[in-house]
C-alpha cells in the first residue's frame, strides 16, 4: 500500500488527523512531516521541494492532506513567508503528487477565502472571494491552483473551506478565529479573558471532530461525487464571541470575559457571520453534529482534565 503523507502534522488539524489515521491504517502506513522536530515526523520545509521530493521517494506517498501553512493572523504580520509557505508549499505539493502518481491529494481552504463583499450571511458556495488578507489571497490563488491542477492533469485534488476550527488538543496558532480557543484556556485558568474581537462579531465555527469527519467524508467520496474541485464550502455552527462566553459563563462560575479588539477585528470583520453548505451536503453528504452547547460542553470537559482544572 502506498502511504500517506501529513504535513503540518503537529498543527491543530494535523495532531488529530495523525492519531486517526494511524490507528485506521497503521503507524508505517502514515507519515507526518513538520518543518519542526514533534514525535517521529520528518522534519521538512514545504518550500524546499528536494526535501520533499525525498519524502516521497522514501515513504513511497500515494495519499497525502497538505495541511501545512500560516493562519492569518500570523500571515499579516509576515505577508511574504505566508504568500511562500502557502502558495510555493502547495505548488510543490501538487507537483510531485503528480510525478509520484499519488491517487488523491486534500488541501484546506478557508472562510478566509471570502471578502468584504462577500454576503454576510449564507455565503454562497459561488460567492465572490475578494480577501482583504494575505492569509486570504493565497487561499483564493490556492483553490484556483487545485483547480487548475484537476482539469489540466487530472490530479485528484479535494478541498473544503474551513470555518474557525475549535480543538483542545493543541494552542491557539496563530488564527483570527483563535479568540474562541484562547477564551477556554483562559476561562479555566484565571476565569477571565480579554478578547481581541468585539462582543458582537460573529463568524463561522466548528468543533473539531466536525473538522475531522468533514476531512475524512470528503477524501473518501467517490470521484464522481467531488463536483467542485476549488473548494467546498462547509458550515458547522454560528456564534458571537458574546454568546461563547455567556456559555462558558453558564459553566464556569465567575467566569468574566472584556474586550479589547486589535488588528484582528478588521480580519474578522472582511469574513462572512455564516455559510450556505448546501453543495457540500449533497455532493458527499456533509452534516455537522455540533452545537454551542455540545462544543462547549466537550471542550470544557477535555480541556479541564488536560490542564488539571476541575469545572466548577
Ligand atoms: C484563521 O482564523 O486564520 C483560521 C481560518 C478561519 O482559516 N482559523
Amino acid at each position: 500500500m502506498n502511504k500517506i503523507l501529513i504535513t503540518g502534522s503537529s498543527g491543530q488539524i494535523g495532531s488529530e488527523l495523525v492519531g486517526l489515521l494511524r490507528s485506521k491504517y497503521g503507524n508505517d502506513q502514515v507519515v507526518a512531516l513538520d518543518n519542526r522536530k514533534s514525535g517521529d515526523a520528518e522534519v521538512v520545509d514545504v518550500t524546499d521541494v528536494d526535501a520533499l521530493g525525498e519524502v516521497f521517494n522514501k515513504h513511497s506517498i500515494g495519499t497525502v492532506y497538505h495541511l501545512a501553512g500560516l493562519l492569518s493572523a500570523t500571515g499579516e504580520k509576515n505577508p511574504s513567508l505566508a504568500w511562500n509557505v502557502n502558495l510555493n508549499g502547495l505548488k510543490n505539493i501538487l507537483d510531485l503528487s503528480l510525478a509520484h502518481k499519488a491517487d488523491k491529494v486534500f488541501w484546506p481552504s478557508s472562510i478566509a477565502a471570502f471578502g468584504p463583499s462577500t454576503q454576510k450571511k449564507m455565503a454562497p458556495q459561488d460567492a465572490r472571494t475578494n480577501p482583504s488578507t494575505m492569509y486570504g489571497v493565497t487561499k483564493v490563488a490556492g483553490e484556483l491552483l487545485c483547480d487548475y491542477y484537476h482539469t489540466r492533469y487530472g490530479l485528484d485534488v479535494r478541498s473544503v473551506r474551513y470555518p474557525g476550527l475549535i480543538s483542545h488538543a493543541t494552542e491557539p496558532g496563530g488564527g483570527t478565529t483563535d479568540y474562541a480557543v484562547t477564551m477556554f484556556y483562559e476561562a479555566l485558568q484565571k476565569r477571565r479573558y480579554t478578547c481581541f474581537v468585539k462582543p458582537t462579531t460573529v463568524l463561522p465555527m466548528m468543533y473539531m471532530d466536525d473538522a475531522i469527519r468533514a476531512t475524512l467524508g470528503i477524501m473518501d467520496a467517490d470521484a464522481d461525487r467531488i463536483k467542485v474541485h476549488t473548494s467546498y464550502n462547509l458550515a458547522g455552527l454560528s456564534f458571537s464571541a458574546e454568546e461563547l462566553a455567556a456559555a462558558i459563563g453558564r459553566r464556569l462560575s465567575g467566569f468574566m470575559c472584556e474586550y479589547a479588539p486589535d488588528f484582528r477585528q478588521q480580519i474578522a470583520d472582511s469574513w462572512p457571520e455564516s455559510i450556505d453548505d448546501h453543495q457540500a451536503r449533497a455532493d458527499w453528504g456533509w452534516k455537522p453534529k455540533y452545537d454551542l452547547d455540545a462544543l462547549v460542553d466537550t471542550m470544557l470537559s477535555a480541556l479541564s482534565k488536560k490542564l488539571h482544572i476541575p469545572l466548577v
